[in-house]
């Protein structure tokens, strides 16, 4: 009787140990809090998450949240229940995240901002963050604008982000800080399409009616899935998008490229996808190492124009 006793103790031991040592090693696992796949985008970056993991030996769980903070919420949750060893977060919109974010903290469990930003007063429920600067590249686009019309007036309208989303803010103020140096601008119609194609064509189609025929001079959209349903709208009106109506966008996604090289599109500034490569590479060196990683990893902003159009949609029709 005592022989079983020893040796159901000693298996258990055995048991414990060998889970303490897979939770000791190297294979960590992660929580993706995704926004959902609501631009090319944002495919492209949940594509490039789950190759860096792949490459990096991590354990990737995604869950898309549908573009609703609430479902980001209750994933978070989920992966603080799960014991992961870290949780990426690209936030929907930027506030309502300190209550979760706080309960992830308690539970030691460190949360990466990938892409969008969060207001909050207690910045270190944050680890780190990977982003681009987004009032920049609405600076970008306004320079861009200013240069490109040199002095004629020009009636703008703006297609923006999601409502409450940090680079639909951003991407608003650096543009209108912006062109608030050029007087010859006026953005005469601004409205949220949500960053998808299938809203801005629709909201296009409502600025090209309600403005005088031929008038609008430009769109600035807050990134190029929406252009591309605005493109849309502009040729369903008999106009020329490219020619008759600017366009400005943001992302640097193939089908602006391809936009651009049939004389359609005429500048996008570029955000790459790849914001989980970096996160994972600082995580891995925090656990591995100990190393504290910077507060925040900014990502270039880049302007591509026409002139490189073809060679920059061969460079990234594969990798989208
Ligand atoms: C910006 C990112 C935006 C992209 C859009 O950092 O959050 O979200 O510009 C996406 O394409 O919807």
């Amino acid at each position: 009787m005592r022989g079983i006793r020893v040796l159901g103790v000693a298996l258990l031991l055995g048991a414990a140990l060998s889970a303490c040592g897979k939770k000791g090693s190297d294979a960590l696992t992660i929580g993706f809090s995704q926004v959902g796949s609501e631009s090319g985008w944002r495919a492209a970056e949940t594509r490039m998450a789950k190759t860096a993991a792949e490459q990096r030996g991590v354990t990737l769980k995604i869950s898309d949240a549908q573009q609703k903070q609430e479902n980001q919420i209750k994933a978070i949750r989920s992966f603080i229940a799960q014991g992961v060893d870290g949780i990426f977060l690209a936030p929907v919109v930027s506030t309502g995240w300190d209550q979760v974010l706080g309960e992830a903290r308690d539970a030691k469990i460190p949360v990466i901002l990938l892409d969008r930003a969060i207001e909050t007063s207690d910045p270190d429920l944050v680890f780190s963050a990977v982003r681009s600067d987004t009032v920049l590249e609405g600076k970008v686009a306004g320079d861009w604008l200013i240069k490109e019309v040199a002095g004629k007036p020009c009636n703008v309208v703006e297609l923006q982000g999601t409502v409450g989303s940090s680079p639909a803010i951003n991407r608003r103020k650096g543009f209108v800080d912006t062109l608030g140096t050029a007087p010859n601008l006026k953005i005469v119609r601004t409205q949220s399409a949500d960053f998808t194609r299938s809203k801005a064509k629709e909201v296009m189609e409502s600025f090209i009616k309600a403005e005088p025929a031929g008038s609008i001079c430009a769109v600035y959209a807050h990134n190029d899935d929406m252009m591309i349903g605005a493109i849309q709208a502009i040729k369903e009106a008999g106009l020329k998008p490219g020619k008759d109506v600017l366009t400005i966008s943001i992302d640097g996604v193939p089908d602006i490229f391809k936009a651009m090289e049939d004389g359609e599109a005429n500048a996008t500034v570029e955000l790459t996808p790849d914001m989980a490569g970096p996160a994972l590479d600082l995580l891995v060196d925090y656990k591995k190492n100990g190393t504290q990683p910077p507060k925040l990893v900014q990502t270039k902003s880049t302007l591509f124009l026409p002139d490189t159009a073809a060679q920059e949609y061969q460079k990234r029709k594969d990798i989208y």
